[in-house]
Parts: C-alpha cells; sequence; structure tokens
C-alpha cells in the first residue's frame, strides 16, 4: 500500500471494472473505487445484501480481488472467518475490507459488527451510507436523518439517527471516523490510516444516493459537498480516542441550500428548516470546542 497524499498520487489502476448494474450516479460505486485505489489489491471485500451485492455478483463480476458476499447481518462474523482463514494459510499483509450500507451497519448487522469490535479484530470497515435501505425501496434506517422522507416515513423521520461512529469509537478501537465521497483525498487517507492501525477500524461514508433522495444523477458529488460544508455530515476522526475535524468550518452555509435539492426534503416546513439549521448549530458549537462526546448528530 503507497501512502497517497494527494489526487496526483492515485493510482490509475482500476480494481473496480465496469458491467455490473447500479443506478446512474451511484456514490457507492465511487466509494469502491476510491477504497480499493486507497489499499491495493491484496484486499478481500465482504459485503453483506444491499445495493453493491447487485454490483459484483455472478455473472457480473466487476471487482479484480475477492469479494465475499454473506448475509445481512454477517460482515463482522465474516470478519473472524476471514482472519482464522488467512492464520491458518499463513498469509500476511492482506486487508480486510467491510463494504456494507448503512442499514446493515447501524440495524440489522450491529451485533456482528459489534462483536467483531470487541474481539480485536483487525478490519477496515466502511460503512457505504446512503441514510436508508435503498435496495429495497428506500426505507428508514437508523442512519436516516431527523426530518427525512422515506417510505416509511411519509411525513418525515421523527427523531434523531443513531450516533454510530460514536458507538464504534466506544468499543476503544483504534481508529474511527466520518468521509464523504465527494471529498476523496480526505478519504483516501482515512482508509489508509485505518489499514494501518492494529484492530478494529471504521468510517461512515456519507454517499448521497440520487435514486433515494431525489436529486438529479450528475448532482452527486455536489449534494456531498453540500452535505458537509453546511455542517449537516461534519468530517472528523477519533484517532486513538483523539478527536479532530479533518474539515473544519468556521462559517456554516445555510441548511437550505442542502435541503432544497433533494425531494426527500420537500415535504418541510420553514419551521421545521429552521429546527435542523438550529440543530447542526448547536452540534458545531460543540464541535469546535473538541467536546464531540456532547454532541447529538443531525
Ligand atoms: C435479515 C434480512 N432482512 C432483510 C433483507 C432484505 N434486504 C436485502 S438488501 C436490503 C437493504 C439493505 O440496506 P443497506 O444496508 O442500507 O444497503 P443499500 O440497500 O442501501 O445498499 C434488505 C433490507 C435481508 N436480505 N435479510
Amino acid at each position: 500500500m503507497k501512502d497517497i497524499a494527494s489526487i496526483k498520487g492515485v493510482p490509475n489502476e482500476e480494481l473496480v471494472v465496469g458491467g455490473g448494474s447500479l443506478c446512474a450516479g451511484c456514490p457507492a460505486d465511487l466509494g469502491l473505487k476510491l477504497s480499493l485505489k486507497a489499499l491495493g489489491k491484496n484486499t478481500i471485500v465482504i459485503n453483506s445484501s444491499g445495493c453493491m451485492t447487485l454490483f459484483v455478483t455472478y455473472p457480473y463480476m466487476t471487482t479484480k480481488v475477492p469479494w465475499l458476499h454473506l448475509a445481512i447481518e454477517n460482515a463482522g462474523a465474516g470478519v473472524s472467518g476471514v482472519n482464522a482463514a488467512l492464520r491458518q494459510l499463513g498469509k500476511k499483509g492482506i486487508n480486510i475490507l467491510c463494504y456494507v450500507g448503512d442499514g446493515a451497519t447501524y440495524d440489522i448487522g450491529l451485533q456482528s459488527l459489534s462483536g467483531a469490535a470487541e474481539r480485536g479484530e483487525k478490519f477496515v470497515y466502511v460503512c457505504y451510507n446512503n441514510q436508508s435501505f435503498s435496495n429495497t425501496g428506500v426505507q428508514m434506517s437508523s442512519a436516516t436523518s431527523f426530518g427525512t422522507y422515506t417510505t416509511t416515513t411519509p411525513e418525515g423521520k421523527s427523531f434523531m439517527r443513531k450516533p454510530m461512529v460514536k458507538i464504534m469509537a466506544a468499543h476503544g478501537i483504534p481508529y474511527a471516523a466520518t468521509a464523504c465521497v465527494s471529498y476523496p483525498i480526505d478519504f483516501i487517507k482515512k482508509l489508509q490510516k485505518a489499514a494501518k492501525a492494529n484492530g478494529p477500524t471504521f468510517i461512515d461514508l456519507l454517499c448521497p444516493c440520487p435514486t433515494g433522495w431525489g436529486f438529479e444523477h450528475s448532482n452527486t458529488i455536489e449534494t456531498g459537498r453540500l452535505a458537509v460544508t453546511t455542517g449537516a455530515w461534519p468530517l472528523y476522526e477519533i484517532e486513538k480516542g483523539k478527536f479532530s475535524l479533518t474539515f473544519p468550518l468556521q462559517k456554516l452555509e445555510p441548511i437550505e441550500s442542502y435541503l432544497k435539492i433533494q425531494r426527500r426534503f420537500h415535504h418541510l416546513r420553514a419551521e421545521q428548516a429552521m429546527e435542523i439549521q438550529s440543530l447542526i448549530e448547536r452540534q458545531w458549537a460543540l464541535l469546535r470546542q473538541g467536546k464531540y462526546w456532547e454532541t447529538q448528530e443531525y
């Protein structure tokens, strides 16, 4: 694995090739490409059921690295299996990348992920987070933000999302972070830090989903940028317990610019949008002081 510090250092070699089936503008495809560019070909990917399963499935083998598809609740258990097999075979220097959706991470697979973290297995876990169970029709997941329309929250989700990075960091793992596909170098650096850490690691990767969120297919990157610059999705890391912002914001863009380009927020009334704005501002006031554990995540 060669250290990547800038866009010029990103290898040209593609370990994800064409031919799979995904929606136009899919961010999870880009997230997988970036993950494998960062980690290199000595990587085994573990995936549990979701959109990406349909991308890499017989007869469409779209990765040049091994890909293990497991039942939706099993990615964490799969890590232990693969690590045990590598030990038996005497193989070293192979990365295990879990590439798993938010429904499978925050909800259905939480127990096996927590178990793998507790056991201290070595792995890089990337939750490609489109804030819903997209593959089965965009139902609410615990990663869905407050106020968001999904097919199971037609009036908008009425409670906050699960603080997943806090939950993982509370396991005492050496590295946990957020990232967004719109900030590829930030993501790649985090992946490489995670791969070098000796133990379980977790990256929550925001993946704006044109189909589920209701924006133009060509706007995936711009939507992710707005998630970050409005403060809705802060970029940070927790390295050996130490919290730091990797993209600190002195001034937040108004949340309105993020909400108005997505159909999933069109039902919101002006006062609800203002409630979200003040929620994010409160969160940032704490983040700037390093009081991460006191935040309530939007
Ligand atoms: C135990 C179990 N419950 C439900 C399903 C049906 N199912 C297949 S894919 C999927 C959606 C997974 O959502 P997420 O992990 O967020 O990934 P995405 O679809 O967004 O890629 C569900 C619910 C399943 N395969 N197994």
